[in-house]
C-alpha cells in the first residue's frame, strides 16, 4: 500500500496543552507521526509518497474562510500583540449562552475581535488545542496528504493511507478544536463526491466522536457518517456524539453514532464495528474514507477502551471486506510506543496481509509515553 507523508507536520511542534485548567505535556506531538512512518518503512510493504499541493479551494469548500484566515494569521498576530508564550491557547470562548435572546442575524454580524487571544476563542472549541508557528503549514500539508491519498484511490488504488498530522475530525465548518484545525477527512470526502458524483461513506473509528465531521455533513445526503466512540456522557467532546443524532434535512438518516462504554474490549468493539459496517454496506457508493484513531488502544493515556494491537488487524480486515476502496486517514492515538505497531497491524489487515506481530523491542506495543 502507498502511504502519504509530509515532514511539514514537524513544525507543528506542540509542547503543552491545558486540561481543566492544568498545564500538561502536549499529547498530540510530532513523535506520533514519526513513529508510524518509521514502522511502515521498516515493514517494507508500504511505499512512502509525498503530497501534492491542492491549493486552498478544497479547504474552502468545507470550511469558513474566516477560520482559514485565523489559522494562517494567528501566530504572526499573537507575536505582534506581544503574546510571547510557546503557544497560542485561548481562555475565553463564545458560549452560545452569551448570545441568548439575540437574533441569529445579529449574532452572525458580531465582529470576531482584533485580540489574538480572543480570536483563538472565537474560532476554537477547547483549551487543549495549542497553535504554534508551524501550525498553519502543517495543517495545510495534512489536507494535502489527505487529498493525495484520495487521488491515489480515485486513480484506481484499492486503498491508500494518509498519515495526517494534525488530525482533523473535531474541526467543524467554522471551528478548530481537539488538536484539529482543518477537517482532513471531511475535505477528502467532499472532494471525492465532487470528483465522482457518487456517495461517500466516512467510517470514524477514533476513540472520540468526530463532532466536526458530523456537523459538516449534518444536512447532506451525499456523505454518510458512521462513528464508533466513547459515550459523550463521560468523554470529550461531551456535547455531540449521542445515538439520537441521525442528521436533518437531506442528511436525515445519514448519520450513525455508536457510543460505547468505558472498558470496551476487542469483542464488544468488533460487534459495534459490524453494526457500522452494515450501515455502510446498505448505502450506495464505492469509496469509504476511514478516520483512523488508535486512542481506542488499552494503554492510551486519554482513552478508556481496552483494544489490543491484534484487533486492529481484524478491524482493517473487516473494513476491507466491505469490498469498497479505502482512503484511510490518521486521526488520534496518543500511546506513542504502540502507534507504529497498531497502524501497521490495521493497514496489513486492510491489505489482506497476515498480522505477524513485530518483536517487542523497539517499536513494541508495550511501554509508556515517558
Ligand atoms: C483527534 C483527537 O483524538 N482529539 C482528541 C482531543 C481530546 N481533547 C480533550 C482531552 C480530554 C482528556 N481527558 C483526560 C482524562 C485522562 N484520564
Ligand atoms: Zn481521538
Amino acid at each position: 500500500m502507498r502511504f502519504v507523508y509530509s515532514p511539514a507536520h514537524l513544525a507543528h511542534d506542540t509542547v503543552t496543552e491545558t486540561v481543566m485548567g492544568a498545564v500538561i505535556p502536549a499529547n498530540e506531538v510530532p513523535e506520533r507521526a514519526e513513529r508510524i512512518r518509521a514502522t511502515l518503512e521498516a515493514d517494507g510493504g508500504f511505499t512512502l509518497v509525498g503530497p501534492t499541493d491542492h491549493g486552498p479551494d478544497p479547504i474552502l469548500a468545507v470550511h469558513d474562510a474566516g477560520l482559514v484566515r485565523f489559522v494562517e494569521e494567528a501566530w504572526r498576530e499573537a507575536r505582534a500583540q506581544s503574546i510571547n508564550r510557546p503557544n497560542l491557547l485561548a481562555d475565553t470562548y463564545p458560549s452560545f449562552r452569551m448570545f441568548e435572546g439575540m437574533s441569529p442575524a445579529f449574532v452572525a454580524g458580531r465582529p470576531e475581535t482584533r485580540s489574538a487571544a480572543g480570536r483563538a476563542g472565537w474560532w476554537g472549541l477547547d483549551t487543549a488545542n495549542p497553535l504554534v508557528a508551524g501550525t498553519a503549514g502543517a495543517a495545510r500539508a495534512a489536507v494535502d496528504v489527505a487529498l493525495t491519498a484520495a487521488d491515489l484511490v480515485l486513480g484506481g488504488e484499492r486503498a491508500a493511507y494518509g498519515l495526517c498530522r494534525p488530525p482533523g475530525h473535531h474541526a467543524a465548518r467554522s471551528m478548530a478544536g481537539g488538536y484539529c484545525f482543518f477537517n482532513n477527512a471531511a475535505i477528502a470526502a467532499d472532494a471525492i463526491v465532487r470528483a465522482t458524483g457518487q456517495r461517500v461513506a466516512i467510517l470514524d473509528v477514533d476513540y472520540h466522536h468526530g463532532n466536526g465531521t458530523q456537523q459538516i455533513f449534518w444536512q447532506r445526503g451525499d456523505v454518510l457518517y458512521v462513528s464508533l466512540h466513547a459515550d459523550p456522557e463521560r468523554q470529550y467532546p461531551y456535547f455531540l456524539g449521542r445515538a439520537d443524532e441521525t442528521g436533518e434535512g437531506q442528511g436525515r438518516g445519514a448519520n450513525l453514532n455508536i457510543p460505547l462504554p468505558a472498558g470496551t474490549d476487542d469483542g464488544a468493539y468488533l460487534a459495534a464495528l459490524d453494526r457500522g459496517l452494515e450501515a455502510i454496506a446498505a448505502a450506495p457508493g464505492e469509496i469509504v474514507v476511514v478516520s483512523l484513531g488508535f486512542d481506542t488502544y488499552g494503554h492510551d493515556p486519554i482513552g478508556d477502551f481496552a483494544l489490543t494491537t491484534a484487533v486492529y488487524h481484524e478491524c482493517g480486515r473487516r473494513v476491507a471486506a466491505l469490498g469498497r476502496r479505502l482512503v484511510i486517514l490518521q486521526e488520534g492515538g496518543y500511546h506513542r510506543p504502540s502507534l507504529g505497531a497498531n497502524a501497521r497491524a490495521w493497514l496489513r489487515g486492510a491489505e489482506g496481509r497476515p498480522y505477524e506481530p513485530l518483536p517487542a523491542a523497539g517499536f513494541g506495543e508495550h511501554g509508556s509515553n515517558r
